[in-house]
């Protein structure tokens, strides 16, 4: 039985995150949060996205620094490269390469149907590039080549997700038992946290408005001015309910960095105003990013640990990626060299 249970295959567990800047405090909720949970008991792989942080044009000085800078924030946030795999996606020419191969597989009207296509297609409406139209097959290719059991994302990537899984089935029913069949895990707390200036939107790291996001490095002072200043509503009253945008927010974000309940919330603020509110939830979101401020600021000063990591890293997720993406080739049809 114990022989059983030790050469039981451990779940495998993938994420990526695009060097667009420094990470949000919703990319924090959202996704790393669960990065740094997950890693004892799962094989984990993580990386930063710089292919797909091309699809939006980049200063190409400003985007090497931001790769470096965010491969030191995922081990700041408490990825150990010593029990996950850490690397830089363009390092490993496996994705490139399956990028092309699913990108057969996709289907121009499936694609024309992404969310985030149609939002940055808008935003960004002087570079609609092929790249931005095939993001999610770049994405599909990035999970697929680790074979992962789940891919933990907050919600905004749930529809990437759900064609990944699409061409999963399309390309199985054709090949066999090529990829395994990934899932998303979406936290049911955080999972979209909103821009503290206009609470229909999400958080994001590219925001023109910098008071609209938090950012994981800001100062203490920053961060409890941006909260301070966070939009609301014309009420007094400090409790989650429809049509209460920005108040929502700040209760969600309170609730997972405090891992106090919605009623306790409420109970806690029972007649008091939104400045103490605001106040507090600033604080608690402070004292929650220090230690993350703190690695960071060590870290991101010791090049040349970095450069270590990133290469070992590579050198393992190019093992790892090859081994499927050499069974592609062969299904496929590719003459093996
Ligand atoms: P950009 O603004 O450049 O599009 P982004 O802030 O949306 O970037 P990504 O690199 O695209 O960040 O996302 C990294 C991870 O963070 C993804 O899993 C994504 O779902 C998650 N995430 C991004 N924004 C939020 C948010 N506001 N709330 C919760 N999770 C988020
Ligand atoms: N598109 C993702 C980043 C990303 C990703 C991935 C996430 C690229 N490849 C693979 C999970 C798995 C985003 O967060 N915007």
């Amino acid at each position: 039985m114990e022989e059983a249970v030790k050469t039981e295959r451990k779940k495998v567990i993938l994420s990526g995150i695009q060097p667009t800047g420094v990470f949000t405090l919703g990319n924090y909720i959202g996704a790393i949060r669960n990065w740094d949970k997950m890693q004892d008991e799962y094989n984990c792989a993580y990386f930063v996205a710089d292919l797909h942080s091309l699809t939006v044009r980049q200063d190409p000085a400003a985007l090497r620094k931001q790769t470096l800078d965010a491969f030191a924030l995922v081990l700041a946030c408490g990825i150990d490269p010593e029990k996950s795999l850490v690397f830089i996606q363009s390092h490993v020419p496996s994705h490139a390469e399956l990028n092309w191969i699913l990108s057969c597989y996709a289907q121009f009207g499936e694609l024309s149907r992404m969310t985030q296509f149609k939002d940055k297609s808008a935003k960004h409406a002087d570079n609609v590039n092929a790249g931005l139209f095939t993001y999610p097959v770049l994405m599909a290719g990035d999970i697929l080549l680790y074979q992962p059991d789940f891919v933990p994302v907050g919600a905004d990537q749930k529809q990437h997700l759900e064609f990944t899984r699409d061409i999963v089935t399309r390309f199985n029913n054709l090949y066999g038992n090529v990829f395994r069949m990934p899932e998303a895990y979406i936290p049911k707390e955080g999972a979209r946290v909103m821009s503290l200036q206009d609470p229909t939107k999400k958080m994001s790291k590219s925001d023109e408005n910098v008071n609209a996001f938090v950012s994981i490095l800001d100062e203490p002072n920053v961060i409890i001015n941006k909260f301070k200043r966070a939009v609301t509503d014309s009420e007094k009253e400090i409790c989650y309910r429809e049509g209460k945008d920005g108040i929502n927010n700040l209760m969600s974000i309170y609730s997972v960095v405090t891992g106090l309940t919605y009623e306790q919330i409420e109970k806690d603020f029972e007649g008091k105003g939104y400045g103490d509110f605001k106040l507090a939830v600033g604080e608690a979101v402070v004292e929650k990013l220090r230690p993350i401020r703190e690695n960071f600021n060590r870290i991101s000063k010791d090049k040349a640990y970095l450069e270590e990591t990133y290469r070992k890293g590579a050198e393992m997720a190019t093992g790892i990626s090859e081994r499927t993406l050499s069974k592609v080739k062969k299904k496929v049809g590719l003459l093996a060299k």
